[in-house]
């Protein structure tokens, strides 16, 4: 049967913050003073839990979209410089694919969404994607 985690405790050790659950599907429980007294299987958060994945994203070649409208992009959503917005510009042109940036989900679902509203009331059929990267 799954623990039934119901406790958080933050212990400070070598200047680390190591989160631990309390398992209470634990017989041994009765009262919140034994919890260090009874050792209650702590469970170490790294086994518990993970960080959410982080999200790329990533703009597509086509062949219709102006090159300056791209760095345009590139400079408005993703905050770059010219130089570098023209180096990913490049990349896209000639690899069919260039990356803007990693963001949380909400981060970069909301890049992709602007970038390609943006690109839509400009006429143009840019494309913004995003993929999951591996968990942090
Ligand atoms: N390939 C486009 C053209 O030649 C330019 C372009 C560059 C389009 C980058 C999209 O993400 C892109 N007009």
């Amino acid at each position: 049967m799954k623990p039934l985690v119901i406790g958080l405790v933050q212990l400070l050790s070598n200047q680390q913050n190591i989160s631990y659950y309390w398992n209470m599907s634990s017989k041994k429980r009765s009262n919140p003073t034994q919890h260090q007294e009874l050792a209650l299987e702590l469970v170490s958060s790294a086994s518990c839990l993970q960080m959410p994945p982080n999200y790329r994203v990533f703009l597509l070649n086509d062949d219709y979209t102006p090159m300056e409208f791209v760095v345009e992009v590139l400079e408005r959503y993703f905050s770059m410089e010219r130089q570098i917005a023209t180096e990913i510009r490049l990349e896209v042109h000639q690899h069919g694919k260039g990356i803007c940036g990693e963001y949380t989900r909400e981060i970069a679902e909301t890049k992709v969404i602007q970038v390609n509203e943006y690109s839509r009331r400009n006429q143009h059929p840019l494309l913004c994607r995003m993929e999951v990267l591996g968990a942090a």
